[in-house]
């Protein structure tokens, strides 16, 4: 068998491809269609790479399939040759770009033809040809004429070297990837594409999409980030108010400080009452130099700077709260502002925990669905006060349960606090009565509350029971004794973590697992409403409603932006518009397109 001399036979084929216009599409409709569309290089200096191949082989095999069952294909090929990476070729080899992308797109190309690939080259498209950027000009004044490009002035990543605006491809961490320079976030005058009015669209028409893999749906749903919520404003007590986003009205009684982002513009406003103005400003300057991703990791230790001489009103609670710049909050998410509400947010939580500032529980994990005795419909709900004790004894490592004698039931320590007493002395009596220990240290009244609705069958009625965790240690194994009356009813356990695990059934002791296992545990998920006035024990859903109503206006916003269109950057498409010094902006008529570059 004679060795396959690709060299010579290749060539052979290609050029009899080239002869015959095998390859070309032809404007017939009466054939079924087949339009296979690649990704356009951008052709570097370097020539290909593996991955150009291995993307345009996969399509290559689509669209000869097509051509075998009879379809009119139409496979094109093209060249995205504007932007950054042939702009600082240029500069690099001192060539003027437009010679530089001649050579590198021919090079391509000779490339492309030898792997044999089946484009219709007399289709072939440059986005650097003032034939083909004509329409993308004339696109672009079609858009501006229905509002969808309008100018802003948002911050863009700017190297103070260069004197360019960069993507956030084009960054190195935070450095321009040209030169070094650690980039600045700077507002500029940027054309910016309208793609937020649809966002609710693109989310909808995923639907369409039946054919698409789930997964990557999901991806497109979350890059949108649909958020429900509300805007609340919040007066400050010189005049003036803060307007925030929040996806949970029904925290607002729990909100004990604000923040705003260093890019705010209250800042601005404010600064003649913000009386460490330069601190405040340091710490902006220093933000802004920060990306997204190092402001806002999780786990990251947080920083921020109070504002002096500011301060805020609470609307639901009317009290006053502190008002911090800090980077965890995003200019460009919302409003820029947030109400910190740290018993149920993470990073409101870890920012609170720094600066030392109040946290309070306002919403309570709920179990409606008692396992052994649930609610019966027609019968009274009574609320009770109780207490449930956590006491952990450190020499042996075990924690305090009671079981009962006659009924199938186990738990911590739990009882009803009288009214008006105090919840750790109630704790204690607890203690003492079911289990004789005296000698407890506190450790922790923990103000976490949780709730069971439950029959009761003793009383005959239905119980609304509100648990509020004292968390003690022991000190040592003193008892006192215990009345028959107790003793004929419980027997006493010290548990091991581990055999605790899958001992409770009921909501208290589920929480108190969460407890133990991590001291920084909050609850952030919906519950019932406490410290809430006239909100308590309303459900988190309603909750929202209501507070909204009552304090702010319905508001959904998209983690999606609109698209800074604009790159402050020479070897680009002109955006097809006259800044006038007597009549502002003026769009150049159609007829005169191309404006060349
Ligand atoms: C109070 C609150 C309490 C919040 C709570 C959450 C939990 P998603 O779901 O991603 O839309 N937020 C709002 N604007 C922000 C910004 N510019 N930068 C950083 N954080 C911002 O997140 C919405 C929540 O993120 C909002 O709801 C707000 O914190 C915060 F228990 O308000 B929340």
């Amino acid at each position: 068998m004679r060795a396959y001399d690709h060299a010579k036979i290749e060539k052979k084929w290609q050029k009899e491809w080239e002869k015959s216009g095998v390859y070309r599409s032809t404007e017939d409709s009466s054939q079924p269609k087949s339009y296979v569309l690649d990704m356009f290089p951008y052709p570097s200096g370097e020539g290909l790479h593996v991955g150009h191949p291995k993307g345009y082989i996969a399509t290559d095999i689509v669209s000869r399939l097509a051509r075998m069952q009879g379809k009119n294909v139409l496979h094109p090929m093209g060249w995205d040759a504007f932007g950054l990476p042939a702009e600082n070729y240029a500069i690099k080899n001192k060539v003027h770009p437009r010679k530089a992308v001649e050579k590198n797109v021919a090079r391509f190309k000779e490339q492309l033809q030898k792997i044999g690939l089946d484009y219709d080259w007399n289709r072939e498209i440059n986005t650097t040809d003032p034939e083909y950027y004509k329409w993308t000009q004339w696109i672009f004044l079609k858009l501006y004429e229905k509002g969808l490009a309008y100018e802003s002035f948002e911050p863009i990543n700017w190297c103070p070297s260069c004197q360019t605006g960069l993507a956030n491809e084009d960054l190195d961490g935070n450095a321009c990837e040209r030169c070094g320079t650690i980039v600045e976030k700077r507002p500029m005058r940027q054309w910016t594409l309208k793609i937020t009015d649809y966002a609710e669209r693109l989310l909808k028409d995923l639907d369409l999409l039946p054919e698409w893999q789930e997964h990557i749906k999901e991806s497109q749903r979350n890059w949108i980030g649909k958020s429900e919520g509300a805007e609340i404003d919040f007066q400050l007590t010189g005049g003036g108010a803060i307007k925030v986003f929040t996806t949970r009205p029904d925290t607002l009684f729990g909100a004990t400080y604000m923040v705003i982002a260093p890019e705010h513009s209250m800042l601005k406003e404010l600064q003649s009452r913000i009386t460490n103005l330069e601190e405040v400003v340091a710490y902006a300057k220093q933000a802004a130099e920060k990306t997204e991703i190092e402001r806002t990791a999780e786990g990251k230790e947080k920083t921020g700077v109070k504002l002096e001489g500011v301060s805020a009103i609470n609307p639901a609670t009317e009290e006053e709260i502190p008002v911090f710049v800090a980077d965890y909050v995003l200019a460009h998410y919302g409003t820029g502002a947030i109400m910190a509400v740290p018993a149920h947010d993470e990073r409101d939580y870890a920012f609170a925990k720094k600066f030392n500032l109040p946290m309070r529980n306002v919403v309570e994990p709920i179990s409606r669905v008692s396992p052994d005795s649930p609610v019966k419909e027609g019968l009274p709900i009574v609320e009770r006060n109780v207490v449930c004790a956590v006491v952990h004894d450190p020499k042996t490592k075990t924690y305090l349960t009671v079981e009962w004698k006659d009924v199938h039931m186990h738990g911590l320590v739990t009882g009803g606090v009288e009214d008006g007493e105090d919840v750790v002395e109630a704790a204690r009596r607890e203690v003492q009565e079911e289990t004789g220990y005296k000698n407890l240290k506190l450790v922790q009244n923990s103000g976490f509350a949780v709730h069971s609705l439950f029959f009761h069958r003793v009383k005959k009625i239905n119980r609304w029971a509100r648990f509020q965790y004292v968390f003690f240690e022991l000190e040592n194994d003193e008892r006192t004794e215990i009345s028959d009356e107790e003793a004929a009813v419980h027997t006493i356990h010290w548990k091991t973590r581990a055999e605790l695990q899958d001992y409770f059934s009921v909501i208290e002791g589920v929480y108190t697992l969460n407890f133990i296992d991590n001291p920084n545990f909050i609850f952030t998920r919906d519950g019932v409403l406490g410290n809430s006035g006239e909100f308590d024990r309303m459900d988190s859903v309603e909750a929202k409603e209501k507070i909204t109503e009552k304090f702010g206006t319905k508001k959904t916003t998209y983690k999606l932006r609109d698209w800074v269109f604009s790159r402050q950057r020479y070897w680009g498409e002109p955006i097809p518009i006259v800044h006038c010094e007597k009549d502002g902006i003026v769009p150049v008529s159609e007829s005169e397109l191309p404006v060349q570059l």
